[in-house]
């Protein structure tokens, strides 16, 4: 495995370790083995090289140390400064953007993935052509598990590239993704026109938002087929996954699962990933699933929230969902407070707790009415056995009296059969 060592600049930075530490679990998903980690202290970054010229000195030394042929950056680096370390060290440098953005690549499963990543990875190369990492760095993991900046296996590399190559590249996969980007958008105003309410679970990535999906799909009786991809691992999910899902009452609701968050999420990701990201924006309600038994669990909750803030998202009631209760001795769980639950994607009772907590969130403009329905007006009764929570029905010589919980909508199509 690659060895590498840390480095990162520490001006007061509200959260500096934490980022420092999240660095480190990003090396690690880039099957990078982290060394050591130098930090200096320094009111501002050195506009030319990043690191003061001392401090370069101690990081080359350190790598030979080590043994470490590539140094991770944790910011992203100008063209410049990149290109500036690279000289004075002779290591591969990586930035904590590229780093990122190899992650993605590594991960990129669907064609709208693997075309936003690669349209994110061509944008942070363009002002980069003139340094050499990024090439070192592509070859020497293109082993591990494919992707690398070029996913595409174009037969090019980059070094043959030039810029105004590359823009063409980029027009081209933008027009491409447009193009996969409008069938999806097609199949979400089938969605829209369908009137259901949605909920999107968010969140840092590895909280367990696709293992809740999973768990409510399960309990709500969906097909083993419609489960998503879960695993401990950063960006196992990549894709937005929407699923239909019917509660024993009959309310229905559409559930999506996506990307994870990280902090300093690159803008080149963001930009690329508008789409797939929209799905959160455009919910009714959102359940952030976070880590509770990760120390920095605080912190996530604050880097989501930003990123939510930075993909325009805002004014969307939100449930906090605290998972992993199960690995904290000593926390009860399933307990719900106020709009928090803390709880378990694993235990069925905590799932339960979230459902309630969902429909009692989402259903509170449900109303509860008694109607008469004519028999000669079966399909109302047929839209209120499907459609709504049947609380009561009685045959009586005018008709079926029925009492059930129903949506505005359905109350407005049955208000002249209302009984007092
Ligand atoms: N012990 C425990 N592990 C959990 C729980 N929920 C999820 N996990 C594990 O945490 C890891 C990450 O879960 P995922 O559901 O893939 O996380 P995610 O939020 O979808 O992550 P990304 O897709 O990477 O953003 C997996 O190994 C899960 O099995 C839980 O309640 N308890
Ligand atoms: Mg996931």
């Amino acid at each position: 495995m690659d060895r590498a060592i840390l480095a990162g600049i520490n001006s007061g930075q509200e959260n500096f370790e934490y980022t420092m530490s999240e660095l480190g679990a990003l090396t690690e998903a880039s099957e990078i083995e982290p060394e050591l980690s130098i930090i200096q202290k320094l009111d501002k970054p050195v506009a030319a090289s990043y690191f003061g010229k001392g401090k370069l000195v101690e990081l080359k030394e350190a790598a030979l140390a080590k043994d470490a042929e590539m140094l991770i950056v944790n910011d992203e680096l100008t063209p410049t400064q990149l290109r500036n370390i690279e000289d004075q060290t002779g290591l591969i440098v990586i930035d904590r953007t590229a780093l990122i953005l190899q992650i993605f690549a590594r991960r990129a499963r669907s064609r709208v993935a693997k075309l936003q990543v690669e349209i994110a990875a061509l944008q942070y190369r363009l002002p980069r052509l003139r340094t050499s990492s990024l090439n070192r760095f592509d070859q020497q993991t293109a082993g591990g598990g494919g992707g690398g900046f070029t996913s595409r296996g174009s037969g090019e590399t980059q070094m043959e590239l030039n810029r105004r190559t590359i823009q063409n590249q980029i027009n081209h996969l933008r027009h491409q993704l447009k193009e996969v980007e409008q069938e999806e958008l097609t199949k979400r105003h089938a969605r829209d026109r369908s009137g259901l309410k949605t909920v999107a679970l968010v969140g840092y990535t590895n909280a367990g938002k696709s293992t809740t999906m999973n768990g409510l799909l399960r309990l709500t009786g969906q097909n083993e087929d419609k489960q998503v991809f879960e695993k401990n691992m950063l960006f196992a999910t990549l894709d937005t996954s929407v699923r239909k899902i019917q509660f024993a009452d009959n309310k229905e609701v559409l559930l999506s699962d996506t990307v994870g968050f990280v902090s300093q999420l690159p803008h080149q990701l963001v930009e690329a990933f508008k789409t797939t990201l929209a799905e959160a924006a455009q919910a009714d309600l959102l359940v952030q699933v976070v880590d509770v038994s990760d120390p920095h669990a605080k912190e996530m909750v604050a880097t989501t929230e930003k990123t939510l803030h930075e993909i325009g998202v805002k004014g969307i009631p939100m449930i906090y969902a605290f998972n992993k209760a199960d690995l904290e001795p000593g926390l009860r769980y399933p307990e719900i407070a106020g709009d928090q639950l803390t709880f378990s994607a694993r235990d069925d009772a905590s799932l339960e707790m979230l459902i309630k907590l969902i429909k009692d969130t989402l259903f509170a403009d449900f109303q509860t009415q008694t109607y008469l329905i004519p028999f000669s007006q079966g399909k109302y009764l047929e839209q209120l056995n499907s459609k709504a929570t049947v609380l009561k029905t009685d045959y009586t010589a005018e008709g079926t009296l029925i009492t059930a919980e129903v949506s505005p909508q359905l109350a407005g199509i049955l208000s002249r059969f209302v009984q007092d």
